[in-house]
């Protein structure tokens, strides 16, 4: 019998949610920042007290590994990432690390030795941000098409010699789990304890600046301006009112920045990022394609664009998913299959690994802010099945 210590989980898990946690904020934890690197130390000191061998690669991916009883076996391994949004949550990302964490404690204490190396991994840079997102864990994986630019590695403290050198030998490797939070609204509304995600969807972002010209905002008459702002916020409206229209085809808009951004100036440039989502590539083109129509109308300010990163939709392996829904019929755990509309370090691995993810309730959907939650009953029932989908898994590959 696998007996997860349930208050040991939920009390490391509030312990590491404390790192970089700015009360009625939420948590600040980029990668690479002071509060990263504290979280890491934390999360490392809890690896190696429960007996795993630790090692850092130099892009900063923390792995922790216990034996099986063929060290030669190729590992599975579990886990998520340690960084978190601006302002997010203490569960994404964390709650599929520490919940491996406790797995693997509770096998050794159940005295259960898997024929696989089981490993941890808390991948760095997932969150959307210069690095473009699932970093470490497309570093991992040897998926670095769309590669940071010099300026976001050096920010980072990294070199192009860190990414070769941490790309893993995937022969190593047999399998990958993913516990994670929903973050959508479709496990709380039907009341159901666990998603099988299906697919996770494909992330294209590109970086748009719109270029017009700063001019006095009082003395130039309303049709002689160049107003950058006005007309990308009348672009971006009817962009986002053509992706309202369509199914499984979701868009947003970040990074925006203003220049001058002085009110008595017209705003002679607006630089900003766009990202579209699809499990169906097909559709993310479409989106694409509409963008760069509407931004090449003829206006009075021009417009330039780039692709920033592309990540494809990937599926998610099927015998592991069908594994997954065996482990939840053992538990006697309510569950459905569904896509993921967020992007995960699954994804990447997937293209590489037979792999599946493990979907718990986000109360209201919330996430990615302060506001994320789920009860703690949810938080053990996923601790619980990841524990036991390693066991099962483990008999799987043999
Ligand atoms: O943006 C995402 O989908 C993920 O939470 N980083
Ligand atoms: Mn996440
Ligand atoms: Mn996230």
């Amino acid at each position: 019998m696998i007996a997860i210590k349930g208050e040991r989980f939920l009390e490391e898990l509030k312990e590491q949610g404390r790192i970089g946690y700015r009360e009625g904020e939420g948590l600040f934890r980029d990668a690479y920042s002071a509060n990263y690197e504290r979280a890491r130390a934390f999360l490392k000191a809890r690896m190696e007290a429960a007996g795993l061998h630790t090692r850092i690669d130099r892009v900063g991916n923390l792995f922790g590994r216990l034996e099986g009883t063929d060290s030669r076996a190729p590992a599975i391994l579990a886990g998520s990432h340690l960084d978190s949004v601006r302002g997010g949550g203490i569960l994404d990302g964390p709650l599929g690390i520490f919940a491996a964490l406790e797995a693997l404690r509770a096998l050794q204490e159940g005295e259960i030795r898997c024929h696989h190396p089981l490993e941890v991994v808390a991948f760095t840079a997932e969150e959307g941000g210069p690095l473009g997102g699932t970093f470490g864990s497309r570093v991992f994986t040897g998926q670095m098409e769309t590669p940071p630019s010099a300026k976001a590695l050096g920010a980072a403290g990294l070199t192009v010699e860190d990414i070769t050198a941490s790309k893993a030998d995937l022969s190593r490797y047999g399998a990958y789990l993913e516990l994670h939070i929903e973050q959508g609204p479709v496990l709380w509304k039907k009341g159901i304890a666990i998603g099988l995600p299906t697919a996770i969807v494909g992330i294209t972002r590109y970086r748009v600046t719109v270029q017009g010209a700063a001019n006095h905002a009082g003395t130039t008459p309303m049709r002689e301006r160049k107003d950058a702002l006005y007309e990308t916020m009348a672009t971006l409206c009817r962009w986002i009112d053509y992706v309202r229209e369509k199914e499984d085809l979701v868009c947003n808009v970040g990074n925006v920045e203003i220049l001058p951004n002085e009110i008595g100036v017209i705003p002679g440039e607006v630089r900003f990022a766009v990202e579209i989502r699809s499990t169906d590539e097909g559709r993310i083109a479409d989106a694409a394609d509409r963008l760069k129509n509407l931004l090449e109308t003829p206006g009075s300010c021009r417009a330039e664009w780039g692709l920033w990163v592309r990540k494809p939709p990937v599926a998610l392996d099927e015998e592991l998913i069908t594994a997954l829904e065996g482990s939840c019929r053992g538990l006697d755990y309510t569950f459905i299959r569904m896509p993921s509309g967020a992007s995960h370090d699954a994804s990447p691995l997937a293209r590489v690994l037979p792999t599946a993810m493990i979907f718990v309730p986000s109360v209201g959907g919330i996430s990615h802010s302060r506001e994320e939650f789920s009860p703690k009953e949810d938080l053990l029932r996923g601790a619980t099945l990841l524990a036991r989908a390693l066991v099962d898994i483990d008999a799987l590959l043999d």
